[in-house]
């Protein structure tokens, strides 16, 4: 199992080069693909690096906790960049990572190509449900292990403690009908529906208070918040996310594996090597306003630079100064102390 960049690299080369598979072809393998066309951006490796982000976003919390970071303008993230560059040249990467979507890669996976890493909540995702009617060692997603973060670093965890909000248009003529039905959200009744589903079709109740999840075909069961009522996102949603008086039931005997990714983030909590959620700092409408205004700019930037740097369209070294000083042009520094003038605020009110 890797633990560092040197590691992950010549794991990923032998990968590629060993004829993984077996089956005589050492060129059809893919090594490492990420689904950066929708919601697996390559970026998701730098938390390997150590770097403490909030999932799917440019910033990370610097090291003593002191400030956050718009990452992709430090020097680490440079190393980063210039380390995802060289697994693209020597075609570790595969060449559509920063393209294919979710769907793709997960096609290609159960199509029979040999993936070496692959990131997702749940490797059930990409390599296709546990099938239960196989024995475990048959089912090709359990040869898929977790790495570790590496040396030094630690993974993230989901932002839970963001704060969401609900909003109400003043053309709304009967705003208290709506709040009473916001308030339905956080009954126990609804986080059950909105969690699981209904009774005897999608879950089962055990006991009075085991929640089994059923009939969810090609859904992934370990995970627990399937997306049966969606609001807001599902993750962030201006609603109760857990049912108080309930409990998962997991049949083991009936399926090992349903614990896998619970089983690791207990196990990589224990050990320390869970960074804790992000906290839920909040900018001021001014604040937000102009930050998301610079960041309109800013962002395509930054995922064009990612793009032509790894795609060796353009060459790192040469080119990092040119990209720092447009992204200062574009006012990318308001944005940082706007960002920490709210984290800062959130800081305080711990004295
Ligand atoms: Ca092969």
């Amino acid at each position: 199992m890797p633990h560092d960049s040197d590691s992950f690299y010549e794991v990923m080369k032998a990968f590629k080069e060993k004829d993984a598979d077996a089956d005589g072809d050492p060129n059809n393998e893919v090594p490492l693909i990420f689904a950066g066309g929708n919601i697996i951006p390559v970026d998701d490796i730098l938390p390997y690096f150590g770097f403490y982000t909030d999932n799917f976003s440019s910033w990370a919390i610097a090291e003593d906790g002191s400030r956050v970071e718009y990452y992709a303008i430090t020097d680490r993230y440079k190393e980063g960049l210039s380390y995802l560059t060289k697994l693209y040249e020597e075609g570790i990467m595969h060449k559509d990572s920063l393209t294919l979507t979710h769907d793709q890669v997960e096609s290609m996976a159960q199509t029979g190509t040999a993936i070496g890493c692959f990131v997702a909540w749940d490797p059930q995702y990409t390599i296709g449900a546990y099938d239960p009617s196989l024995p475990y060692e048959e089912n090709l997603v359990t040869q898929y292990k977790a790495m570790p973060p590496w040396d030094g670093a630690k993974a993230t965890s989901a932002s839970t403690l963001q704060s969401a909000g609900m909003y109400i248009t003043d053309k709304c003529e009967r705003p208290e009908v709506v709040v009473a039905w916001a308030d339905l959200l956080y009954s126990e009744e609804t986080t059950v529906l909105s969690n699981f589903g209904v009774e005897g079709e999608t879950y089962r109740l055990l006991d009075g208070n085991k929640i089994e999840l059923i009939n969810i075909d090609g859904m992934a069961q370990s995970d627990t918040n399937p997306h049966l009522l969606t609001l807001g996102g599902a993750t962030a949603g201006p609603y109760k996310r857990y049912a108080d008086g309930y409990e998962m039931y997991y049949d083991t005997e009936a399926n090992p594996y349903i614990r896998y990714v619970n089983e690791v983030n207990e196990e990589w909590k224990k050990a320390g090597k869970k960074y804790d959620p992000w906290p839920a700092y909040k900018l001021t409408t001014e604040e937000a306003e102009e930050s998301s205004d610079i960041l309109a700019d800013a962002e395509p930037y930054r995922t064009q630079y990612r793009a032509e740097v790894i795609t060796g369209v353009k060459d790192l070294d040469s080119t990092w100064d040119e990209y720092i000083e447009t992204m200062k042009e574009m006012r990318i520094q308001t944005v940082i102390d706007n960002v920490n003038a709210a984290y800062q605020r959130f800081l305080d009110l711990d004295k």
